[in-house]
Parts: structure tokens; sequence; C-alpha cells
């Protein structure tokens, strides 16, 4: 059984639980948060030295941290990676994006916003860069979307699950979705597919 080790409100750590739903392969939640120091432990970083979640950990201990290219082992030779190498490699290419030119926008202003423990950090300046950078980025996802139903290829891929992750919860950081239709009915077109679960959703037991 493969172990997640996150926290349910982190969209970096919602991208393996949605990918594992998506394609109905079991795994076990641990919960470990930031919020109470859990990534900061001894045992946690023995596991993942950069004290960041998720985490995901096989069956025989090995430990893979960064949320994308977890995504990308649990999608291995699935439907949600593409077979074909040009239409593979743009799947990687908007998996980048999400994590140099969206992630450090849009998932950024959403923590100062919601976490009372970064306030001091959402500085008037902060706000404004990520909003800027955020909005940048949307406005990408709108133009690409506009012309297709999916980031990359014919079919929903892993570049869709990761960039729903954080996309989906922006208006929680002070982005207006209604500036981006093409991007929103993007957004039901992923809680349409088989499997899909919500952020909050865990495994039971
Ligand atoms: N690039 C990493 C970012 C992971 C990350 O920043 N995780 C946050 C939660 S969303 C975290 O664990 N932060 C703990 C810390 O920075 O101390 C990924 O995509 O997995």
């Amino acid at each position: 059984m493969l172990t997640i080790y996150g926290m349910p409100d982190s969209g970096n750590c919602y991208k393996p639980r949605l990918v594992c739903a998506l394609l109905d392969r079991p795994f076990r939640h641990v919960g470990v948060s930031t919020n109470d120091g859990g990534t900061g432990r001894p045992d946690f970083l023995a596991k993942n030295p950069n004290g960041k979640v998720p985490l995901l950990e096989l069956d025989d201990g090995r430990l893979l941290p960064e949320s994308n290219a977890i995504a990308f082992f649990l999608g291995e030779a699935s439907p949600l990676v593409p077979t074909d190498p040009f239409e593979r490699a743009e799947m990687l290419s908007w998996m980048f994006f999400e994590q140099y030119s969206h992630e450090p926008y849009v998932a950024v202003r959403r923590s100062l916003t919601i976490y009372p423990r970064l306030a001091r950090l959402a500085t008037p300046e902060r706000l404004a860069e990520t909003l800027k950078g955020g909005m940048k980025a949307l406005g990408v996802m709108e133009g690409r979307l506009g012309e297709r139903e999916w980031l990359a290829g014919t079919a929903a891929s892993l570049a869709d699950v990761v960039l729903y992750a954080y996309t989906h919860v922006a208006g929680e950081g002070g982005f207006d979705l209604s500036a981006y239709p093409a991007v929103k009915a993007w957004l039901g077109r992923i809680e349409a597919l088989p499997g899909y679960r919500p952020m909050h959703w865990l495994p039971a037991g």
C-alpha cells in the first residue's frame, strides 16, 4: 500500500490524492501539517530533509517528495499520461509552468490570505506581486483553454490535475475566476471526470 504524507487543505498535497482517486489506486494517508510544526519534526525530516509535504512512501520504504514528481510516478502508463512523446512533453511543460509561474503566485496568495500564522507576511507589496503573477498565469491558461478542452493532448492529463489543485481554490486567495470563463469551464470538466474527489477527501480508514 502506498502512503501519502500530507495536509488536507494544501493543493500540492491534493494533487497525488486526486491522481490516486482518478486512477482508483488505493493509498494510506498520514496527516503531516505545517500548521502544527509537523513538517519540521525530526521523524518527518528523516524522511524528507526538505521538510515539505506531500511525500510518497512506497511499500519498500523508498521515498519521493515533490508533488508533480509524485503525480508523474502515480500516473505512469495510465490514461493521464499521453503516449505521444510531444504530448507527454507538453504535459510536463504545463507541470513545470505550474511550479514556476502559477503556484508561487496563486497558491502563495491563498496561503497568505487564509493562514493566520502567515498574516504578518501578507504585506501590500507581496499581495500586489502575487496578484499580478497569478493573473498572468491564469491569463495564460485562459488563452490555451479557450482553444482546446485540455492543456496537453486531447484528453485529461496530469497537467490538468496538477493545475486544477490550486486553480479551483484561487478565489480563496482573492482571484476573481469569473474573468476566466474558459478556465471555469475546464474546472467543471475536471470535476466531471470519473473518480473525481474534492480537495478535503481522504480515504477511509
Ligand atoms: N514544490 C513542492 C512544494 C511543497 C510545499 O511547499 N509544501 C508545503 C505545503 S503546501 C509545505 O510542506 N511547507 C512546509 C514548509 O515550507 O515548512 C511540491 O510541489 O511538492
